[in-house]
């Protein structure tokens, strides 16, 4: 564009020089009534700045020409891309369908299994995966958890991871396709959304009562070049939702990075709750719901970007701790477990 004015403006400056030697001719023509000279000269110097003349426009022409034939390279470029992402997605959704169905026979006998298993009293009851574990359920997998009248539970279905650290962990967030919207307001938080065995975010309400008793997080994190790291707190709970589900940790250990620390004792806030400590609204600037502080040293819940958009955004699904503010991880994973629970 740049270079197209320039010669726009040398093009205009050469008519201008033109201009003024036609003038200068016309003046010797006039001169020459008076006093015989050569017409010639001038008029050759008018003919080679013509040819000029008419050079730079078709060089001018010729640029443009270019310029377009470049811009519809980088539009059909940008289309490629676009069809690329298009498949991507699409690949990945039919990914977690077949993987959907190959688990759900599994499941099912997993169900019936836990549900036709007796109560005797409440230390046997079901209430999360930790005590399904100890009824000997260590294939990880959906399950559905019984209502449970004493605890004024009601029936929920979550995933258990039963092979990893030690099972018996009840996963309640998950990150991993990318498909699934965490941009939401305060009741799809306190109710939870997304698919169990895909992304989701459980529910503040169950958290809440997952966490009466003395429970321990652990978060598990991993990044586009498939590097993992992971951060737990022996002590975790959240507050009712009176109290705004406002979170408790303790006893950090780990290599991720003590990120959620930051968080501690804050508000839950979501896009139309702002509960957080800032005069900015961190919910909306992060497009998650999160126990906000001013606003993040992680953001869990934020927005998830796929590899090449990853590095570029303030928004996405951070842990500071070990990639900094503007990488958004690919896959994350938060599951708590009893203090008690023995593997
Ligand atoms: C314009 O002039 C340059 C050098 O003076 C020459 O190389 C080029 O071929 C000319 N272009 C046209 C279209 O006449
Ligand atoms: C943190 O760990 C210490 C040492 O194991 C323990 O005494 C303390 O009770 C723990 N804190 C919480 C809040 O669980
Ligand atoms: C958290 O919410 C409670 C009520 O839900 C409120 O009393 C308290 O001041 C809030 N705390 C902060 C730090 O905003
Ligand atoms: C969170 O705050 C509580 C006090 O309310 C404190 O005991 C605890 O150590 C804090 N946790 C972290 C990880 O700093
Ligand atoms: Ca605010």
């Amino acid at each position: 564009m740049k270079s197209m004015k320039l010669t726009a403006t040398a093009l205009a400056l050469l008519l201008l020089v033109l201009d003024h030697a036609m003038a200068q001719g016309g003046l010797k023509k006039n001169l020459a009534t008076t006093k015989p000279a050569k017409p010639a000269q001038c008029c050759d110097e008018v003919r080679s700045l013509k040819v000029q003349v008419a050079n730079l426009s078709s060089m001018l022409e010729e640029m443009n020409k270019k310029q377009e034939s470049d811009l519809m390279k980088v539009v059909r470029q940008m289309m490629e891309l676009e069809k690329h992402n298009q498949q991507h997605e699409a690949r990945v959704t039919e990914a977690e369908s077949k993987y959907s169905e190959i688990y759900n026979q599994l499941e099912i006998m997993q169900l019936q299994a836990a549900q036709s298993a007796p109560q005797q009293s409440t230390s046997d009851a079901i209430y999360d995966c930790a005590s399904l574990y100890s009824r000997s359920y260590k294939i990880s997998g959906e399950y559905k958890l019984p209502k449970d009248d004493f605890l004024g539970t009601p029936e929920l279905n979550v995933y258990c991871d039963m092979e990893n650290n030690g099972g018996g962990w009840t996963v309640i967030q998950r990150r991993k396709i990318g498909l699934t919207s965490f941009d939401r307001d305060w009741k799809q938080y306190k109710n939870g959304f997304g698919t169990i065995r895909g992304d989701f975010w459980l529910g503040n309400e169950h958290i809440f009562r997952l966490t009466r008793q003395p429970t321990v997080l652990r978060i598990e994190l991993e990044d586009w070049e498939g590097k993992t790291r992971y951060a737990e707190y022996g002590f975790f709970t959240v507050s009712n939702e009176m109290n705004s589900y406002k979170l408790f940790i303790a006893n950090y250990s780990g290599n991720a990075g003590d990120s959620l620390r930051y968080h501690n004792n804050t508000n839950f806030s979501t896009n139309n709750k702002d509960n957080d400590k800032c005069v900015d609204n961190c919910a909306q600037l992060r497009h998650g719901g999160y126990w906000y502080n001013c606003c993040t040293d992680s953001n869990l819940n934020g927005v998830f970007y796929r590899y090449g958009s990853h590095t570029k955004n303030p928004d996405g699904i951070s842990w500071y701790g070990w990639h900094g503010q503007h990488y958004s991880l690919k896959r994350v994973e938060m599951k708590i477990r009893p203090q008690s629970f023995v593997p």
